[in-house]
C-alpha cells in the first residue's frame, strides 16, 4: 500500500475511476464515505435527509467527471454556446432525473434496499427548486435538459432565489401562502464560484466627461453596486457524457463598500447595505401572466441579464476571442421579455466600457438575441414607467432612447407620413404616463422572434405584434413547445416507459417520434389489458397519495378528470368547476340516474393577489366539501383539490390521468405544455382550439380527441358583437348559478361568491357561458365513450404513440436549425490518462 506522504508528493490521479465507477459495489462505498466524510454521520444515528444527502453526493462525483469532460470538449474546441437567460428555471427536483439520464436508477434502487434503506423515502426527501411558476419556467427546464441531450453547447442564465415559489396550503378552502425554503438543508446540486463573481451597478446618475484622448463619453455613477456570485448546477444530457451548466446569479454585497461604512463606524449602514443587496435574489415575484411593475422586479431582471453577459465576455477573454466575435460565439435566447433589458445592456458594454462604436455594438447585439413570446394577454406585457425605469437605470434610457431615435428612423423613411404609426411602434409608450415597452426593445433588439404553437404565432403576428411583423416579416417564426420525456415518462412513469420498451424497444426516449410503432399494438387485445393494468395502478398509487394528502378516498374505478396549472380566469378551471355543480344538480335531481364515476382533480396556484382566481379555489373546495358530505352522490361524484400543485407532485398525477381538461378560451393560451405531458401519458384531452391543443388533436387524430367551444376567429366576433351572457343562459346553467348563489356551497353565505357569478353574468371577458353548453354536451361524449373500456383504451394508446412531436428535443432541434445555428459537439469521457496532473 502506498503510504499516505508518498501520493501526496506525486499527485497523479486526478480522480479515481473507482471512486465514480457506476457499479452497485462502488456505489454502496461512496455512499457510505459521502455519510461519514460529507455529512459525518454514523449510519444509526442519521436522519432520512442525511441519506438522502449522501445519496446526492455519490451521484453528484459521477456527474462532476462528465461535466468536467465537457467543459475540457468545448474548450477545446471553441464552441459555439447557446445562453439560455430566463428568470425561471423550474427543475423539479434532480436525483431522480439524473439517475434516469446516468442510466443507474435501478442499480442505485438496488443498491440503496440492500443498505437496508427505503429508495422512495430518500427520492422524496429532497426540496425541489422551485424557481418558476408555471409554463415558461418549465419550458425553460425541459430545454436545457433537451440541449445536453442533443449535446449542443449551452448556458442557462438565471436568478438563484433564495425563496421560490410559495409553498401553498388550504386553509378552510382558501389558498394560503408560505415561504418556500428550498435551501435550508443546503443544496448538494450546485456549485459555487467566487472566483468568477461579478459587479452589477444600479440606479445613480450618467455625466459626461472627456477620456485620455480628450473624446467626450458617457460615465455611469453608479448609486449602489452589488456582486453577482455564480451557483452552477450540472445538467446531464440523457445517456451521454455531457453534462451543461445551469449557471444562477446570487446577489451578495460588496466588500469594499461594506469596509467604506464600517470605518467610519456606521455598523447599521454596513449590515443595511448587505441586507438591500441580498434582497436581489431573495424571492421570486410569484405573479405568471400579470406584470406588478415593482422597482426590484426590474432590478433582479438587471441584476442576471448583466452579470451573465459579463460572464460571457469573460468566457470570451479566457478562450482569447476578441469582442467582435460575440455573436459568433453566442446566440442568446430571451425567454419572454423578462431579459430584454439585455438588448441595452450588451450595447452599453460594448459602447461605454469597450468603446465600439455604436454601428458595430448594434451590429452585434441584433445578431445576437433572439426572442420568445409566451403570452396574448395584454397585461401580461412588461411595460416600466419611465421614471422608475430611469431611477434604476438611468444609462439605459438613454441607451433605449438612441435606440429608439434610429429605429424610427428607419420606421419614417419605410411608412412615409404614418405617424400614427410610429406611436405605435416607439419603444415608448406615450400615451398618458409614459413607459418602456420591453416587448419593443426585444423585437428592435433580436434577428428572430417566435410564438410558442402554431395559433399563438399567428395570433402575435396578426394582432400583439402585428406592426412589427409588418415591418420585418422574416424575423417572425413559430417553434411549438415541448416536454422532455425523460422526466415526463421516464421518471414520472416507469411502468408505461418499461411496457412501451419491452415492445418497441427504448430508443423512443432519445427519438420520441418511434412511439409510432405503438400504434399497430392498439389492436392487440392483450398489449391494451396491459396499458389499462398499467393507468390503474398509476390510478391507484395516486389516490394512496390522495388519502395520505386529503384524508379523502376516491375509487380507482371511476374517471379520473384532470385540471392542473395555475389558477387563472383564462385557464377557466370556472367553467370545469360549474359543470361539475351541474352534474351534481342531475344526480340530486335524479337519483337513478345513468352516471359514469368521476373523481374531479384540481390543482394549481393562484397569484397572491389575484383575488378571482383565489375565489375560484374556494369554490372546488367547498363544492368538494359539500359532494364529499353528500351521500346521495357517493361514490359516483367525488371533487379534489390537490395542494401545492408543483413537478413533484406533477410526476405523479399525470400518469394517474385519463382526461385532462385544456379548456381556455380559444385565443389565450400561448401553448400550454401540460396538455403534452397529459397525452404522452395516455389521457385523453377535452380541449378548445388553443395553442398547442390545436397540434394536439392534429397529431393523434381528430377521433382521438374531445373538442369543444368557439375558435379564436368566433371568441373575436362574439365580442365584437358585444358579448352578452345571458343570450347563452340555459335552464341547467340557471340552477347552478342560483345554487351557488343561495349560499348552498357557502354555509348560507349569499355573497361569498357573488363576485364570480356576477363576473360570469355581466362582464366576463372569457366567455364561460358561451361555451359551457358546448363543454357539457362534450362531457357527455367523454363519458359515453369512457364505457366502451376497449374504445378508450385504444385512444389512450393513440394518443401517446402520436405524441413524438411533443418531446422538447424537436423543439429544440428547430430552435438549433432556424435561431441558433449551433452544431452538437460530442463528448468524450476523459479517462485518468487525460488529466493527469
Ligand atoms: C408563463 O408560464 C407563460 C406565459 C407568460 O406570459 C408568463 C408565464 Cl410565467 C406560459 C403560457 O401561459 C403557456 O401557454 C406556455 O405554454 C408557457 O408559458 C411556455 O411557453
Amino acid at each position: 500500500m502506498a503510504t499516505p506522504m508518498k501520493s501526496m508528493e506525486t499527485p497523479t490521479e486526478l480522480y479515481d475511476d473507482e471512486r465514480t465507477a457506476l457499479t452497485k459495489e462502488a456505489f454502496k462505498r461512496a455512499f457510505l464515505d459521502n455519510l461519514l466524510y460529507v455529512q459525518g454521520k454514523f449510519p444509526a444515528l442519521a436522519s432520512q435527509n442525511d441519506y438522502y444527502q449522501a445519496l446526492a453526493y455519490a451521484v453528484r462525483d459521477r456527474l462532476l467527471q462528465r461535466w468536467i469532460s465537457t467543459a475540457a470538449a468545448y474548450t477545446k474546441q471553441g464552441s459555439r454556446t447557446v445562453a439560455y437567460f430566463s428568470a425561471e428555471f423550474l427543475m423539479g427536483p434532480h436525483l431522480g432525473n439524473n439517475l434516469i439520464n446516468l442510466g443507474i436508477y435501478e442499480q442505485v434502487r438496488e443498491a440503496i434496499s440492500e443498505l437496508g434503506l427505503d429508495f422512495d423515502t430518500l427520492l422524496r426527501q429532497e426540496d425541489e427548486p422551485g424557481l418558476g411558476n408555471g409554463g415558461l419556467g418549465r419550458l425553460a427546464a425541459c430545454f436545457i435538459d433537451s440541449m445536453a441531450t442533443l449535446e449542443i453547447p449551452s448556458l442557462g442564465y438565471g436568478i438563484r432565489y433564495e425563496f421560490g415559489i410559495f409553498h401553498q396550503e388550504i386553509v378552510d378552502g382558501w389558498q394560503t401562502e408560505r415561504t418556500d425554503k428550498w435551501l435550508r438543508f443546503g443544496n448538494p446540486w450546485e456549485i459555487l464560484r467566487p472566483e468568477w463573481a461579478v459587479e452589477v451597478k444600479l440606479g445613480g446618475h450618467t455625466e459626461q466627461y472627456r477620456d485620455e484622448q480628450e473624446r467626450l463619453r458617457i460615465r455611469w455613477v453608479p448609486g449602489k453596486v452589488v456582486v453577482g456570485v455564480p451557483y452552477d448546477t450540472p445538467i446531464l444530457g440523457f445517456r451521454n457524457n455531457t453534462a451543461n451548466t445551469l449557471r444562477l446569479w446570487k446577489a451578495e454585497a460588496p466588500e469594499s463598500f461594506d469596509f467604506s461604512t464600517f470605518n467610519r463606524g456606521d455598523y447599521g449602514g454596513a449590515v443595511r447595505q448587505k441586507v438591500w443587496s441580498e434582497t436581489l435574489s431573495k424571492v421570486l415575484y410569484p405573479n405568471d401572466e400579470q406584470i406588478q411593475g415593482k422597482t426590484l422586479r426590474l432590478e433582479q431582471q438587471y441584476f442576471f441579464v448583466s452579470a451573465s453577459l459579463q460572464d460571457m465576455m469573460r468566457i470570451m477573454r479566457v478562450q482569447k476571442l476578441p469582442l467582435e466575435r460575440f455573436h459568433e460565439k453566442f446566440a442568446v435566447q430571451l425567454n419572454d421579455t423578462h431579459p430584454a433589458i439585455a438588448v441595452a445592456e450588451l450595447m452599453r458594454l460594448l459602447v461605454d466600457d469597450h468603446v465600439m462604436p455604436w454601428e458595430q455594438a448594434w451590429d452585434i447585439t441584433c445578431k445576437t438575441f433572439a426572442y420568445t413570446n409566451h403570452t396574448l394577454l395584454p397585461e401580461a406585457l412588461e411595460c416600466w414607467p419611465l421614471e422608475l425605469f430611469k431611477s434604476v437605470l438611468p444609462r439605459h434610457l438613454d441607451l433605449i432612447y438612441e435606440i429608439n431615435v434610429r429605429f424610427l428612423d428607419e420606421v419614417r423613411i419605410r411608412f412615409y407620413g404614418d405617424e400614427a404609426r410610429l406611436a405605435r411602434l416607439s419603444l415608448i409608450d406615450e400615451h398618458g404616463e409614459r413607459y418602456v415597452r420591453m416587448a419593443h426593445l426585444a423585437c428592435v433588439g433580436s434577428h428572430t422572434i417566435n410564438g410558442v404553437a402554431e395559433l399563438h404565432s399567428e395570433l402575435l403576428k396578426q394582432d400583439v405584434l402585428r406592426d412589427f411583423y409588418e415591418l420585418w416579416p422574416h424575423k417572425f417564426g413559430n417553434k411549438t413547445n415541448g416536454v422532455t420525456p425523460r422526466r415526463w415518462m421516464a421518471l414520472s412513469n416507469p411502468r408505461l416507459s418499461d411496457l412501451i420498451s419491452e415492445a418497441i424497444g427504448d430508443s423512443w426516449l432519445k427519438n420520441l417520434d418511434e412511439l409510432q410503432k405503438l400504434e399497430p399494438f392498439a389492436q392487440d387485445a392483450a398489449f391494451r389489458q396491459r396499458w389499462r393494468e398499467i393507468k390503474l395502478a398509476n390510478k391507484v398509487d395516486f389516490a394512496a397519495f390522495v388519502k395520505e394528502r386529503n384524508g379523502i378516498n376516491i375509487d380507482p374505478a371511476s374517471l379520473f378528470d384532470v385540471q392542473v396549472k395555475r389558477i387563472h380566469e383564462y385557464k377557466r378551471q370556472h367553467l370545469n368547476i360549474l359543470h361539475v355543480i351541474a352534474l351534481y344538480h342531475r344526480l340530486r335531481s335524479d337519483p337513478n340516474a345513468d352516471f359514469q364515476p368521476r373523481t374531479f382533480i384540481f390543482g394549481g396556484k393562484a397569484a397572491p393577489a389575484y383575488h378571482m382566481a383565489k375565489l375560484i379555489i374556494k369554490l372546488i373546495n367547498s363544492v368538494a366539501d359539500v359532494v364529499d358530505r353528500d351521500p346521495a352522490v357517493k361514490d359516483r361524484l367525488k371533487v379534489v383539490f390537490l395542494q401545492n400543485f408543483n413537478v413533484s407532485n406533477g410526476q405523479r398525477v399525470y400518469p394517474a390521468a385519463e382526461l385532462s381538461e385544456q379548456i381556455s378560451t380559444a385565443g389565450k393560451e400561448a401553448s400550454g405544455t401540460g396538455n403534452m405531458k397529459f397525452s404522452m401519458n395516455g389521457a385523453l384531452t377535452i380541449g378548445t382550439m388553443d395553442g398547442a391543443n390545436i397540434e394536439i388533436r392534429q397529431e393523434v387524430g381528430a377521433e382521438n380527441f374531445f373538442l369543444f367551444g368557439l375558435t379564436a376567429e368566433q371568441v373575436a366576433q362574439t365580442k365584437g358583437r358585444g358579448y352578452r351572457p345571458l343570450e347563452h343562459m340555459t335552464a341547467e346553467l340557471q340552477e347552478v348559478i342560483s345554487l351557488i348563489n343561495s349560499g348552498f356551497f357557502s354555509r348560507g353565505d349569499v355573497q361569498m361568491f357573488r363576485a364570480l357569478t356576477d363576473g360570469l353574468l355581466w362582464h366576463d371577458p372569457y366567455l364561460v357561458f358561451a361555451d359551457f353548453e358546448s363543454y357539457s354536451e362534450c362531457q357527455l361524449q367523454v363519458s359515453q365513450a369512457y364505457r366502451d373500456v376497449d374504445h378508450w383504451t385504444r385512444m389512450s394508446i393513440l394518443n401517446s404513440a402520436r405524441s413524438g412531436k411533443f418531446s422538447s428535443d424537436r423543439t429544440i432541434r428547430e430552435y438549433c436549425a432556424d435561431i441558433w445555428r449551433a452544431p452538437s459537439v460530442p463528448v468524450r469521457l476523459l479517462s485518468q490518462e487525460d488529466v493527469k496532473v
